[in-house]
């Protein structure tokens, strides 16, 4: 069975939300048709608890976009952003979301990350995505979602070291672009790793 994986769909990763991502509400009309014509989706939804420890707010003088070292690991500074059980974390209202078979929450520890859908930053807990597909028997996952350069590329990282054949829907996904190549930096890598990168068609 070929899963649909459809990363941070939510408010703020939209134009307008507190980690926007420019573009990242025009991957919607996508993410829906391949709702529509995927066996299986799974959606994951970055869930931080207000004080966690990836925000530049819990840390005096570390500022936006700046690297730290949070509990041992390298750790860029994010705002204040998809808090749980706030607007920003819900789903973007446009994504189809009843079509969604099992939602992944990642990030709700306070002092690491979890960019990937699978594992958190330092590979310490897993989320229970693995776990999941196997269950319902998964052989292979089709990505999209935001951010390319952070969630989506290490979420199909991780899925390519577990062993999925993965496909990134390249039209369906946008990065933060901090550094401008980012996003190109990031296609290449997941290239690299064995996904595949696919434009906008699903087949
Ligand atoms: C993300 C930064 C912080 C993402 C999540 O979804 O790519 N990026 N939290
Ligand atoms: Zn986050």
């Amino acid at each position: 069975m070929n899963v649909l994986l459809l990363i941070d769909l939510q408010n703020d990763f939209m134009p307008g939300g507190a980690l926007a991502v420019a573009g990242g509400d025009q991957v919607i009309p996508l993410a829906n048709f391949g709702i529509e014509v995927a066996e299986l989706v799974v959606a994951t939804q970055d869930w931080h608890p207000s004080d966690h420890g990836s925000f530049a707010s819990q840390h005096a003088g570390v500022k936006v976009g700046e690297s730290f070292m949070l509990d041992g690991l390298t750790q860029t500074a994010w705002p204040d952003h998809c808090v749980q059980a706030t607007a920003g974390a819900e789903f973007s209202s446009k994504l189809n979301v009843a079509r969604i078979d099992k939602v992944i929450r990642k990030g709700t520890h306070p002092t690491i990350d979890s960019y990937s859908g699978f594992f958190d930053n330092g590979h310490r807990q897993a989320t229970g995505l693995h776990d999941y597909l196997k269950e319902i028997g998964a052989t292979g996952l089709s990505v999209l979602g935001l951010a390319t350069d952070y969630c989506v590329k290490f979420t199909v990282l991780d899925a390519l070291s577990l062993g999925y054949p993965t496909r990134v829907i390249a039209d369906g996904c946008r990065g933060v672009e901090w550094n401008v190549g980012d996003t190109a930096s990031a296609i290449e890598e997941m290239r690299l790793a064995g996904a595949e990168i696919i434009g906008g068609s699903l087949a």
